[in-house]
């Protein structure tokens, strides 16, 4: 163990010392309990058998762990088939989103395709018209990336104030994993973009055809025709059997069931880049091509789902920061509503355009807290207030609210959405 808490020896002598003399609230491993039976007495899992192997040949969570789940908002899901579901991000740790929590957002629903039966064309402006099965895929060269996907509504219910009560809610149409996929490029030489070919149309094949224009370097540059997510196949709602993969991007141009692109000279203007997915600002004008998410974090414990269970003394508070240009140096946590800024500790894999690990550890003094955290990314920029956000984008918009989140947690531990200024 780390030595954060300085003073603290790891004897368990000094332990019941430290114990004592803070009152019993000394966190971290309690004073022998008399009675306490869960110590004292054995326990039905020491004396009978367990299941043996094959009892699950897929394994799935411990029960206990049933409250750990995808959850919509009702309100926002006026049918399921064109709506979002949202990541818990207060329940997991480390930087990886387990396949079965990755938040879903489908336009026209999950598209049950029988691999043997898909196929991606390359059409447009290239010297060879081509279509792929999904074999004729795997004889590319394959790689390797950890990248978050992130929705370009996600926090968009946040832009007037303070309104869904949790992180999941809040800050959960994201995913971090780790895809292995052939990079776009090598598919888009195999058919020989001609020199006119300036941009791409991705095309779904799931009833939406959901499209969106990408420019010609962005291709070219790190998207992945992806067809695992952290080691298996593609989850059927995540784009079974395959899904684009736009780095830093937002997450609606990362087409799944991906079955066509397009080669062009000129971007489409399709539905999903001119009356979806703009910024209408104050002075009437739209923000169009927004394509890279800024940096972000938010302190996903305590948050609303996540109280403080415990009472004064050593506390870990911990989150997570990302940035869709680049990586995640550094994170400023606040306790007292930005009074003191101190540094989080980061830890876990610094990817590229992936999730980073933020934690700060401190003793509470029971006392009420206003707890923020701010991102800084490897370009310099710092995540903004989101007063600051509003005096540039205005309160039409939707998408791309990547302002400081805060949590208000009282006496009780208790955390609350609210807003300071
Ligand atoms: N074909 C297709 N691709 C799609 C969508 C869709 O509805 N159909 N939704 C988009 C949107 S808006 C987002 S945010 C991401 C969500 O990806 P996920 O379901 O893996 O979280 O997929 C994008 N790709
Ligand atoms: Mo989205």
């Amino acid at each position: 163990m780390t030595n954060i808490f300085k003073g603290m020896k790891p004897s368990r002598r000094s332990f019941l010392r430290g114990a004592v003399a803070s009152g019993g609230a000394l966190a971290g491993g309690a004073a022998f309990a008399e009675g306490d039976p869960a110590i004292l007495e054995k326990q039905s899992w020491n004396q009978y058998l367990g299941d043996g192997v094959d009892a699950a040949p897929y394994g799935v969570p411990s029960k206990f762990e049933a409250r750990v789940r995808r959850q919509n908002v009702p309100w926002l899901t006026a049918d399921p088939v064109s709506s979002v579901n949202f990541t818990p991000l207060h329940e997991l740790d480390g930087i990886i989103t387990p396949n079965g929590l990755c938040f879903e957002r489908h336009h026209a629903g999950v598209a049950e395709i029988d691999p043997a039966e898909h196929r991606l064309m390359i059409n447009g402006l290239v010297d060879r018209p081509l279509v792929f099965t999904m074999e004729d895929l795997m004889r590319f060269p394959r790689e390797n990336h950890v990248y978050f996907l992130e929705c370009a509504a996600n926090t968009g219910m946040e832009w007037a104030g303070s309104q869904l009560n949790g992180c999941q809610f809040t800050h959960g149409m994201i995913h971090n994993v780790m895809y292995t996929g052939v990079p776009l490029r090598l598919i888009l030489e195999e058919a020989g973009v001609k020199t006119a070919g300036k941009w791409i149309l991705p095309e779904g094949a799931d009833a939406s055809a959901m499209t969106r224009s990408i420019p010609m370097e962005k291709a070219l540059d790190d998207c992945l025709v992806a067809f695992k997510m952290n080691g298996e196949a593609l989850r059927p709602e995540q784009g079974y059997p395959v899904r684009l993969v736009v780095p830093g991007w937002e997450g609606n141009m990362w087409i799944k069931w991906l079955r066509r692109i397009e080669v062009g000279d000129q971007p489409w203007h399709h539905r999903e880049e001119t009356s979806k997915y703009t910024d209408l600002l104050a002075n009437g004008q739209a923000r169009r091509f927004t394509w890279e998410m800024d940096a972000k974090s938010v302190i996903t414990n305590p948050s609303p789902q996540a109280p403080l269970t415990h009472g004064p003394g050593r506390t870990v508070l911990t989150g997570v920061a990302w940035s869709g240009r680049g990586t995640i140096p550094r994170v400023d946590v606040t306790i007292d509503g930005g009074m003191n800024w101190h540094e989080a500790r980061m830890s876990g894999p610094s990817f590229d355009k992936s999730m980073h690990r933020f934690y700060y550890e401190f003793d509470w003094d029971g006392k009420p807290m206003l707890l923020q955290s701010r991102a800084h990314d490897s370009t310099g920029y710092v995540q903004p207030t989101k007063d600051q956000l509003r005096q540039v984008r205005g309160e039409n918009s939707i998408y791309h609210n990547n302002g400081i989140q805060t949590w208000a947690v009282n006496e009780e531990g208790v955390a609350e959405n609210v807003e300071i200024s």
